[in-house]
């Protein structure tokens, strides 16, 4: 029996790929069907589940997936917020996980543009047990989050968390209820939004998650990976974008080709043509 009950992601459209992999390497290791739960808008559901169906049939039966779309008061709350770059709505969603799922057990939290080489049983071996979230830190402390709060002295990156909801599940629901109210008093300064306001709401309440389940794309200690470990593509150039010779791109070649998934509906191509309709505009002064 896995430490791990759930596994729980947000779906946003534009990553669908990222989505379809994070998900396939999930469920390649699995003795049983892994329970992944999936926040999204109420009118992303139907596109959501053509996506699924679209997969590997191995890997469809390798997982159980709920679909929870978000209330509409939940919606306006994360639509109301001003986003800045490359931010949407769908950051948020996670920020709920915990009010909309009756979860019993632990959860695991992971961005969907991770790759998972590692069983959730392996994974739930680094389960906190004195604090109620692990995650991997960060070696510097940003400054937007300085600027936001002088006193914080460590900082995590949240695209892989792990939450010990069983011994500490009530303060978990109100820690991410707190980080929803940080959100909107930060929004307009804050670098990770989200992010910031998870480190802002739990802080010194996390411990350290080994630096192999978030090997992020800009990390330069070396990998083992003979030992089990999750991959994550940080930045805005992923490695389903055509031709972004991604860190990445071998692994993420290998996911989607397990999956047997279409090689024409593999890579994005049009993140070249917004790159360089971006750069024109730029040198004309917009
Ligand atoms: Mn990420």
């Amino acid at each position: 029996m896995s430490q791990i009950r759930r596994v729980f992601m947000s779906y946003e459209p534009s990553y669908w790929r990222g989505m379809v992999c994070t998900l396939g390497s999930l469920t390649r290791t699995a003795q049983v069907p892994v329970e992944v739960e999936v926040l999204m808008r109420r009118d992303h559901v139907a596109a959501f589940d053509r996506l699924l169906n679209g997969m590997f049939r191995q890997a469809r039966d390798a997982m159980t997936v709920k679909t929870l779309p978000m209330s509409d008061a939940a919606l306006r709350e994360c639509e109301t917020l001003q986003f800045t770059d490359h931010f949407k709505p769908e950051i948020c969603f996670r920020l709920y996980y915990f009010d909309m799922s009756n979860l019993t057990g632990n959860a695991l939290y992971v961005d969907i543009d991770t790759i998972i080489h590692t069983s959730i049983d392996d994974i739930g071996l680094s389960l906190p047990t004195d604090k109620p979230l692990s995650a991997r830190p960060h070696d510097q402390v940003g400054t937007s989050i300085r600027a936001i709060d002088p006193d914080i002295t460590s900082y995590f990156n949240s695209g892989v968390m792990i939450f010990n909801h069983d011994t500490f599940g009530k303060e978990i629901a109100e820690r991410m209820r707190e980080s929803r109210t940080i959100m909107r008093r930060i929004h307009q300064s804050s670098g990770f939004l989200d992010q910031d306001a998870l480190n802002l709401a739990f802080r010194d309440r996390w411990t350290a998650l080994p630096t192999r389940f978030n090997y992020m794309s800009n990390d330069h200690a070396p990998l083992d990976r003979q030992q089990g470990h999750i991959l994550h593509a940080t930045g805005s150039r992923k490695p389903w974008m055509l031709g972004s010779r991604h860190r990445f791109s071998a692994e993420y070649a290998q996911e989607m080709r397990a999956l047997r998934y279409p090689l024409l509906q593999r890579y994005e191509a049009g993140w070249i043509l917004q790159r360089t309709t971006r750069k024109i505009a730029n040198l004309l002064g917009k």
